[in-house]
């Protein structure tokens, strides 16, 4: 599933982020920007050991060795990746709703895409961010999400996101929350 927003275009797709070829892809990432399960161990292997090596500098250097807060944004390389470019952002663990999990949510995305606009990214795959082992619940996730990304791209031109889901299920929900915003 595809729309258009304010010239730009969102799409639905199913399958595997690390095999995406657009400018960059997000990382649902860990604060130590060590790596982990999931998505991030994915991004990893596929990336090769010089991304761990950048994150590893990034961590040191640009956050001065705190973790990356939940929900902000940093950029490194792609290395062995077809993209170029990696976004690592930190979705919030979901405590049931009262935490500003819904909140921290929506920045990952929107920071993840002012760092991309500020870095010439004209392309970009997210994952359903915090909706694996962070325990999101996918319905929600999903509205804030596409939520997201339409109000930043109604801002300006920026060009092709993609959302890239991992299940037939996951991918079903997401279209469901698609469908609800384009009729509002
Ligand atoms: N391509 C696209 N989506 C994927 C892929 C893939 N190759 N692999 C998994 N997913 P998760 P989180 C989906 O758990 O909830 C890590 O250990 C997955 O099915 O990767 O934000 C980090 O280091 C799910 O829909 O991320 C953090 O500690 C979505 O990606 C923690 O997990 C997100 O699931 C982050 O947890």
């Amino acid at each position: 599933m595809k729309i258009s927003i304010n010239g730009n275009t969102l799409e639905l797709k199913i399958g595997d982020i690390t095999k995406q070829t657009t400018d960059a892809i997000v990382n649902a990432a860990i604060g130590t920007l060590l790596g982990g399960g999931g998505v991030d161990g994915a991004i990893h292997r596929a990336a090769g050991p010089e991304l761990l090596e950048e994150c590893k500098k990034v961590r040191r250097d640009l956050l001065e060795g705190e973790l990356l807060a939940t929900g902000k944004a940093v950029i490194t390389g792609g290395y062995n990746l077809a993209s170029k470019h990696v976004i690592h952002t930190v979705g919030p663990v979901w405590h049931g709703g009262a935490n500003q999990e819904e909140k921290l949510l929506a920045d990952c995305y929107r920071n993840s895409l002012q760092l991309a606009a500020a870095n010439n990214i004209k392309s970009i795959s997210f994952p359903s961010i915090s909706t694996g082992v962070y325990r999101f619940p996918v319905e929600l996730a999903s509205e804030i999400a596409l939520r997201s990304i339409r109000e930043f791209l109604n801002e300006g031109r920026f060009g092709d996101v993609t959302m890239m889901l991992f299940s037939d299920i996951d991918f079903g929900k997401f279209q469901s929350s698609l469908e609800k915003l384009v009729q509002q």
